[in-house]
């Protein structure tokens, strides 16, 4: 009967859910053999609503949650925010209307979303956040470890380039990475005052990079000093680079960043790169372990309140040696990069499996 409602709501959102972008993936009617309620019986309903959709790791982190889901037999909606608060809202309220069991918030605001999600937590939804900090003991956080993330990257900085530098800093506050990476900068800078911060510029949108590279291209013919841009996300990075390639000023300034994607690695290493290294996670993996902290949280488990995905230091050197080419290069060469055992339980399957 749950399974026909389910089809008859299903039918009727279909058309409204496609023009949103939503993609859906149907449940495994048998269930899992060997696993604990309600996997067992199969027909597990679940939405990932984003507040981000553009860029490369939105898109690899989708399609791990996807994979992961499918592994499990899960049915996963996956509603694409838009860079907007009021549409990733609606789309929770949508995703609650369609009786969803569970809920992936993959980043937003915190203050636009804690209502809506209290809702959903009422409704008997379980629910499981990566990056936006819901405030919640009823919401598992999930995280790349920013704070070790940023540090890994500022050690690598001051490795390269000493601790006396003049600096270029890419940052947007209310971001929950990008705001725990923030104070990594912050405690560095004050652990180095021969690090000087000349410039702090950014932006977020649906073209983040563009956007960021008309910035930087200010901020680097205003500031001619600098040798030095901490760009803590991978859009940042590649704007900054855009505009010292543009500017002739490859050969002079260092990039250091978060994140990585085949793209991101084509950039890295390609002749006279300034985007020196990075440090990050494979966020299929990170999709993949957003999905199975909600599994447990369905079942019923405990995955912790704060559920970690360990982040690796790639840079340009390390990378051009190995002759990394894709981020599959990086899984086979480095399994601490490709696969992660956060939120893992016997009877969950791995993606693929
Ligand atoms: C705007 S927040 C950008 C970050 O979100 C994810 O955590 C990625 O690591 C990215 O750097």
């Amino acid at each position: 009967m749950i399974q026909r409602n389910w089809r008859k709501i299903g039918l009727g959102l279909l058309g409204g859910a496609l023009a949103l972008g939503a993609t859906l993936q149907v449940a495994r009617a048998e269930g899992l053999r060997g696993a604990p309620p309600p996997f067992d019986k199969g027909g597990v309903k679940v939405a990932l609503v984003a507040y981000l959709s553009a860029g490369d790791f939105y898109q690899a982190y989708q399609a791990g949650a996807q994979q992961q889901a499918k592994a499990l037999g899960v049915d996963l909606r996956v509603f694409p925010g838009r860079q907007d608060a009021a549409e990733q809202r609606s789309q929770i309220e949508q995703a609650i209307n369609l009786k969803v069991q569970g809920l992936i918030i993959d980043h937003g605001l915190p203050e636009s979303l804690k209502d809506v999600v209290q809702k959903a937590l009422d409704a008997g939804i379980k629910v499981v956040a990566f990056d936006v900090n819901l405030d919640n003991p009823k919401v598992p956080q999930i995280e790349q470890s920013d704070h070790a993330l940023a540090q890994r990257a500022l050690e690598q900085a001051a490795a390269d380039n000493g601790v006396n530098f003049k600096a270029g800093y890419v940052y947007v506050a209310g971001f929950a990475p990008l705001d725990r990476r923030n104070e990594s900068w912050t405690d560095f800078k004050a652990k180095n005052p021969g690090v000087v911060e000349k410039a702090r510029f950014g932006v977020v949108n649906a073209t983040t990079a563009a956007s960021v590279a008309d910035q930087a291209k200010a901020v680097l013919r205003a500031n001619p000093d600098i040798s030095v841009v901490f760009a803590p996300y991978d859009e940042f990075a590649r704007g900054v680079k855009l505009a010292a390639t543009e500017l002739g000023l490859s050969k002079k300034l260092r990039i250091y960043s978060a994140d990585i994607s085949t793209a991101d690695i084509q950039e890295l290493t390609e002749p006279d790169s300034p985007w020196v290294a990075t440090v990050a996670t494979n966020p299929a993996v990170v999709g993949a372990v957003s999905v199975r902290a909600l599994a447990l949280t369905l079942a019923g488990q405990d995955p912790g309140h704060r559920v970690v995905v360990e982040p690796t230091l790639l840079t340009q050197k390390q990378l051009r040696e190995a002759g990394v080419r894709t981020v599959e290069d990086l899984d086979a060469k480095l399994p601490a990069f490709g696969q992660s055992q956060a939120a893992s339980a016997a009877w969950i399957p791995k993606p693929g499996h």
